[in-house]
């Protein structure tokens, strides 16, 4: 089969859709740093609409930062990739025009903080993972621990990390190219934790690139919502099948979509409403609602799913007992205190984040979303934990604990060893085994999470939660409040299906 390339475009599948603009037109208006599976099936799209639209300001350069493999497998397809939408009905596969660049920044810095500090980039947006901003879990400000920031600091013209390629790409910008830095990660206020970030980070380097950033650049908030899971070999068969080519960058994901961006750009920005993007004034209702529902279930379905051997979300999800569990931390635990975004029908969204998470067809790895739990956890449970000042949240505080126990076992309820992503687990796994009762597991895990102060009591049920779980595992610790018998789940709050 030959590969997706321009030259073999034209002998793609007849129902692919293309791109219908003169692609040797297209100019660099956008960097992107992170060019992973997320961008490419979602920012990308919206800006593939805008140029769509006639713009042709607006190409991307992407940046890996991590590996270089996908960088070559784009340069090798002459920059096109494919994705294609699978829910319910029948999938639709597009190939994807916007990319002007797909680079390595460890080889080609020179080249990328070129691009950083070009007029006509007027927009870089940011998909890096949480710990790609080496936040410290415990409070959000700057980890100067971190490897790559120590190693900027000492050489902040050769930078490794997300911030020392900003800083130094915006040192190197004149200072009449205004400039939107937008994150689109999964963080709250994404924005605003950027500039506070980066400011930490240029007032370490250099005071007066820090008053620049804090004059110059606009640091709009935005939520993000796609499912888009990792390629696996057998997606990209599957894709292969459907393109008639063979695409080593395809990507499958689900149909649903959501970008909410806060209308605050230094300067002109894409269009990005073309593919549907709402703009306001305030996002982070979206954004709380969001982290909460779908990226809190998630969590709780990675951990719980792969102690339980669930491999998949959708599999987790045809665990009976789990998926009731789900639904009732959803409802009862997650939603309460949560500012409704205006006109948003908030029980339809949670029914619809079920059938999302049902999808069969995205083969979505719970291993996957339990990655970096050191850095999710304190954005997608403690907000509702604290929230509850002190109230029971029986679910919440289970999953709380089967995260603990998971970071603990490194082994599924089988015995089967774990595969634990997360460079801030080893240290914290440490201090959990090191303790020598539940109680002072749950003493050191509340410490690490910056909740020392939390009580008495939350600490008890926590340490509780514990040791049903070395004893029980995850059946006894769902308990009563859980049929595992059920066919048809509990109705928690009549909000559920
Ligand atoms: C997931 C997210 O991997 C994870 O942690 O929870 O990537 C999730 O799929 C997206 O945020 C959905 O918008």
């Amino acid at each position: 089969m030959k590969s997706l390339h321009p030259d073999t475009i034209d002998q793609a599948a007849s129902a692919v859709r293309r791109f219908g603009y003169d692609r040797s037109r297209l100019a660099t208006g956008i960097v992107h740093l992170g060019l992973g599976a997320f961008h490419r099936a979602h920012q990308a799209l919206y800006t593939e609409a805008a140029i769509a639209r006639g713009d042709l300001r607006w190409g991307v350069a992407g940046v890996h930062l991590r590996g270089r493999r996908m960088a070559d497998a784009l340069a090798a397809q002459g920059l096109l990739y494919s994705v294609t939408e699978r829910g319910a009905g029948e999938p639709a596969t597009r190939i994807v025009g916007a990319l002007r660049a797909a680079w390595f920044a460890p080889e080609q810095l020179a080249t990328v903080l070129a691009a950083l500090a070009d007029p006509g980039v007027a927009v870089v947006t940011t998909t890096v993972t949480e710990k790609g901003y080496a936040p410290r879990p415990a409070d959000g400000a700057l980890d100067f621990q971190d490897p790559d920031i120590a190693h900027d600091l000492a050489h902040p013209e050769a930078p490794r990390s997300t911030l020392g390629l900003l800083a130094a790409g915006i040192a190197a910008r004149a200072a009449d190219a205004p400039l939107t830095l937008l994150c689109c990660d999964n963080m709250a206020s994404n924005g605003d934790s950027l500039r506070r970030l980066l400011l930490q980070y240029a007032e370490a380097v250099n005071p007066a690139l820090a008053r620049r950033i804090d004059a110059e650049i606009a640091f709009p908030n935005t939520m993000v919502d796609r499912i888009v899971p990792a390629a696996t070999p057998e997606s990209l068969d599957w894709a292969a099948s459907r393109l008639g080519l063979r695409d080593e960058a395809a990507l499958v994901c689900e149909p649903f979509s959501q970008w909410v961006i806060e209308d605050r750009f230094a300067a002109a920005r894409p269009e990005w409403e073309a593919g549907g993007a709402l703009f306001t004034s305030d996002v982070r209702p979206f954004q709380a609602l969001k982290l909460s529902l779908l990226n809190g279930s998630h969590s709780a379905l990675a951990y719980l799913g792969q102690l339980r051997g669930r491999e998949t979300v959708a599999e987790a999800m045809a665990d009976a007992p789990l998926a009731a569990f789900v639904r009732r931390l959803m409802v009862d635990d997650l939603l309460p205190g949560l500012e409704r975004p205006a006109g948003l029908d908030v029980p339809g969204y949670c029914r619809a984040l079920i059938e999302r998470f049902e999808n069969p067809a995205l083969g979505h790895r719970t291993r996957q979303i339990a990655s970096d739990g050191s850095q999710k956890v304190p954005v997608r449970w403690l907000p509702a934990l604290r929230r509850a000042a002190g109230t029971e949240r029986p679910w919440l505080e289970r999953a709380l604990a089967a995260w603990l126990h998971y970071l603990c076992e490194e082994r599924d309820e089988a015995g089967r060893a774990l595969v634990i992503a997360d460079p801030g687990a080893p240290m914290l796994a440490a201090r959990l085994r090191a303790a020598g009762s539940a109680r002072a597991a749950v003493a050191a895990a509340l410490d690490a999470l910056g909740m020392a102060d939390s009580g008495a009591a939350l600490s008890d049920r926590l340490a509780r939660h514990l040791a049903t779980l070395r004893n029980g595992g995850t059946t006894a610790l769902f308990g009563r409040g859980i049929d595992a018998s059920a066919a048809t789940p509990p109705q928690p709050g009549g909000i559920l299906p």
